[in-house]
């Protein structure tokens, strides 16, 4: 059996993101003894050429198509990237009577309206690493193959990715931040959220001294220095984290990195065991600051976790983003005053804000959406809730908001920091976030 693993990923923005999740199936895969081949879209204009080519000198059993986004989640300018995900599918079909099998994290979302879509029968939601073999064996088997298989992994020590699948010296010259995961699975509770769903909500963490070693590899074999942990919540559990920390810096690794953080679970000695191993910026995923919404949302944490948690990082020497979505549930003039006030008064780096909370199947959002009398269709057109006190002036109050804040980044509207500068600073060897970029070089780029 040969196998073609295709990514479809083209979005640039805010970097070129490595298609880790290939890299892990394309792992399982070799070890299982199958040969493997990625072709990753995210560079190529001429996919049609590319992909004919591949066909042709490969000639695959199986073409597994990796669907990272389906959208841009953003609002009030959303980009869809299903329609050029369909042409590439419909492409391969024309040129391959090849099995063909999709998965990843945006197709783990909707995965029954979105194989309907592409006009395919076979799709493997979450984790593919074991299921994707399993499929391979029944096929193997000349059993039929069509349906929708749910990955239940309960433990993720044994799975590895190989970078060598994929174009890293490309990536990281465009600016790309090398992923790493060290946990799977998301216990919080956000009303609106996707994570529990396409990882499950029991959480497994690796072995943090594994996870220093692949840091190491990476650093020595390719010569990676900045590294982005992909985790949902890159501090829980808080001593795991801790033990990540201690393995970095025991191994004496020269790197810098960032994550994505819980502001409940930041305390003094945490930050500084942070700066010791390296990590530069955090990303705190407050979504508001107003006590109000936050328990709306079911952030499980308060207003002044956030004030500790910002001021914490700051007083240690962590850069820091807050991530904000405004407009959901509760939200009005005054809980976006509370929240605007609390960003003054914090002072973070940079706020990166997305506005109206975009609603995804199966989670507590599309109740209230539905209860609320939204007509929801086909998930695969982007809803958008935006609290009915909200409707019309939203995006103008926060737009409003981010012409007098040289930190702010306003996600609603995608690019506003031009790639071309981006691409720039990168060439002249700028790593980091584009928060990051942003709070450093806002001076250079108008509003
Ligand atoms: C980390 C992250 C980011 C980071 C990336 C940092 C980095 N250096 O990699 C940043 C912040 C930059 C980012 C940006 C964006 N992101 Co993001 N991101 C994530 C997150 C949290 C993790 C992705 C990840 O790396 N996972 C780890 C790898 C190992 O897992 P994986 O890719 O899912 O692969 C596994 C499975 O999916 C499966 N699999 C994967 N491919 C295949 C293929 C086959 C054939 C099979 C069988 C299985 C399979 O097996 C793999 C191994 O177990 C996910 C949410 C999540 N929990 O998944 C959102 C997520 C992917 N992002 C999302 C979005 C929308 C975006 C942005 C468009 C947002 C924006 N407007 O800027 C951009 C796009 C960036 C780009 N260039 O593509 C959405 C996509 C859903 C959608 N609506 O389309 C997600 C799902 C979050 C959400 N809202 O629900 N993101």
């Amino acid at each position: 059996m040969k196998i073609l693993l295709i990514a479809v990923n083209q979005e640039k923005y805010p970097y070129p993101v490595q298609p880790i999740g290939l890299a892990y199936i394309a792992s399982a895969l070799t070890k299982k003894g199958y040969s493997t081949k990625i072709l990753d879209l995210c560079f190529v204009d001429d996919f049609k050429s590319l992909i004919k080519e591949h066909i042709k000198s490969y000639y695959p059993d199986i073409i597994g198509f990796s669907i990272r986004n389906i959208d841009s989640t953003s609002y009030p300018e959303t980009i869809y990237y299903l329609p050029k995900i369909f042409e590439i599918v419909h492409f391969c079909k024309e040129h391959s009577n090849a099995h063909m099998i999709v998965g990843g994290s945006g197709f783990s979302i909707a995965p029954q309206e979105i194989l309907q879509y592409l006009e395919l029968n076979t799709g493997i939601v979450g984790e593919g690493e074991d299921l994707f073999c399993e499929v391979i064996e029944r096929l193997n088997q000349g059993k039929d193959i069509s349906g929708i298989y749910r990955a239940n992994i309960s433990q993720i020590d044994d799975y590895s990715a190989s970078r060598d699948f994929l174009e890293i010296e490309k990536y990281i010259s465009e600016g790309s931040i090398t992923s790493v995961q060290s946990k799977r699975g998301c216990h919080f509770e956000c009303i609106y959220c996707t994570y529990p769903i396409i990882e499950g909500r029991k959480v497994r963490v690796r072995n943090p001294f594994d996870v220093a070693c692949e840091l190491e590899i990476l650093n020595k074999k390719y010569g990676i220095d900045y590294f982005c942990f992909v985790d949902n919540v890159f501090n829980f559990p808080l001593n795991h984290a801790e033990s990540i920390c201690n393995a970095i810096i025991e191994k004496g690794l020269k790197i810098k990195w960032t994550g994505f953080f819980h502001p409940k679970f930041i305390t003094k000695d945490f930050v500084s065991l942070l700066v010791q191993a390296g990590c530069s910026g955090v990303e705190l995923g407050i979504d508001s600051a107003s006590e109000k919404v936050l328990n709306i949302l079911k952030k499980g944490f308060s207003t002044q976790h956030i004030i500790d948690a910002v001021s914490l990082c700051k007083q240690g020497g962590l850069n820091v983003c807050c991530c904000l979505i405004l407009g959901g549930p509760g939200e009005d003039i005054a809980t976006l005053k509370d929240t605007f006030e609390i960003m003054d008064k914090t002072a973070p780096h940079a706020i990166l804000a997305y506005s109206g909370i975009r609603i995804y199947p199966k989670t507590e959002i599309e109740q209230i959406a539905i209860k609320e009398g939204y007509k929801l269709g086909n998930y695969l057109e982007p809803r958008f809730y935006i609290s009915e006190n909200l409707q019309d002036n939203l995006v103008k109050i926060i737009k409003n908001f981010a012409s007098s804040h040289a930190n702010f980044i306003y996600g609603g509207i995608p690019n506003e920091i031009p790639l071309e500068f981006l691409k720039r600073m990168r060439k002249r060897g700028v790593k980091g976030p584009l928060w990051e970029l942003k709070s450093k070089f806002s001076r250079n780029f108008k509003k």
